[in-house]
């Protein structure tokens, strides 16, 4: 073979070879989520998955189902372990008994505000909890929104702890939750997200609590109209990849969707924001009784055992600490 043919065939073969040697077969990543198409959640996914698909030309493509197709929270986040979901947007409250780090984001009154939470997440803490989460088998990609979370109940205003004793409450599936509401003098009861209307229209459970934007979508002030914002909890979602599927993917791949992942949360926190704001206005003109000017006192102080408790963990005492020293 003459040799300009030959550096012609070598061309050939390095440019057919060369998009498999970069990582460029095309991927395709399904990806979970228990709140409905249009939540900020899903939402934000939404942008992630636009995002890749600018970036790789239309090379990874990222197919979310919403309102809960692939199961709830607990079934989503053990499918993603062992792949049979690429991607889970849960709260991070279900990943507490699989990753004890995260337990200290479902400490009551743990953060001061919005900005404090945001701040946090954004930071090395933030990173810190979302790597703990590797040895688990799920890659944290990212955290998105949840605000803050509130009682509400079927049968009368909550005010202080005290109109809560002998309430049935449901919780998250997680320890911390159900500590939590113990500590108030209320039973507390862990199931899914999607078992909660039911169960409060047959009367199997009086309270759940929640924020205002889930409260809305899941339609609950339908059968428990007395919401009462004791802001108790700001615990975040959070973005989970399956590492078994991760592991398969090149470096500059998982760096692709890391970045389109981050990139997403400012967008969902936007949406977040006025979410909150329309969602309250919708309950109160739903008629919910909205109990405000809540003392929150008399909450830290019945949930303060709860510190004491977690916190023997030094790992959980350490982020702790930090977290409340940070700006
Ligand atoms: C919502 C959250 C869901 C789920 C739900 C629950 O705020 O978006 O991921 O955790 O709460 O209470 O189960």
């Amino acid at each position: 073979m003459p040799y300009p043919a030959r550096i012609l065939l070598l061309g050939g073969l390095l440019a057919l070879s060369g998009p498999l040697a970069l990582g460029q077969e095309t991927i395709r990543i399904r990806a979970a989520d228990i709140q409905d198409a249009g939540y900020p959640t899903v939402r934000g996914m939404e942008a992630m998955a636009e995002q890749l698909d600018r970036a790789t030309g239309g090379r990874i493509r990222m197919k979310i189902y919403p309102g809960a197709q692939l199961g709830d929270e607990r079934d989503m986040l053990e499918m993603t372990i062992f792949g049979g979901i690429d991607i889970s947007r849960t709260s991070i409250a279900p990943l507490n008994s699989i990753a004890p780090e995260t337990s200290v984001y479902s400490l009551p009154f743990l953060f001061r505000s919005t900005e404090h939470m945001r701040r946090v997440l954004d930071g090395p803490i933030g990173d810190e909890v979302l790597a703990a989460l590797e040895p688990h088998g799920l890659i944290g990609l990212c955290y998105y929104d949840a605000g803050a979370r509130s009682l509400y109940n079927r049968m009368r205003p909550i005010r202080s702890p005290a109109d809560l004793v002998g309430m049935k409450v449901r919780v998250m599936n997680s320890e911390v939750f159900v500590d939590m509401i113990s500590t108030l003098g209320a039973n507390a009861t862990p199931m899914g997200f999607g078992q909660v209307y039911e169960s409060l229209a047959l009367g199997a459970i009086d309270a759940a609590e929640n924020n205002w934007p889930s409260y809305d979508a899941s339609r609950h002030f339908e059968v428990a109209p007395h919401y009462s914002v004791t802001q108790h909890v700001m615990v975040p979602e959070v973005l989970v990849m399956s590492r078994y599927r991760w592991r398969k993917i090149s470096a500059q791949d998982q760096a692709l969707i890391r970045r389109a992942a981050k990139e997403s949360v400012p967008v969902m926190r936007r949406l977040w924001d006025a979410r909150v704001k329309a969602s309250r206005n919708a309950m109160a003109e739903a008629g919910v009784a909205i109990v405000d000017n809540i003392d929150k006192q008399p909450f830290m102080d019945a949930m303060r055992p709860l510190y004491d408790q977690y916190l023997e963990d030094p790992a959980l005492k350490g982020l702790a600490e930090r977290i409340r020293a940070a700006p």
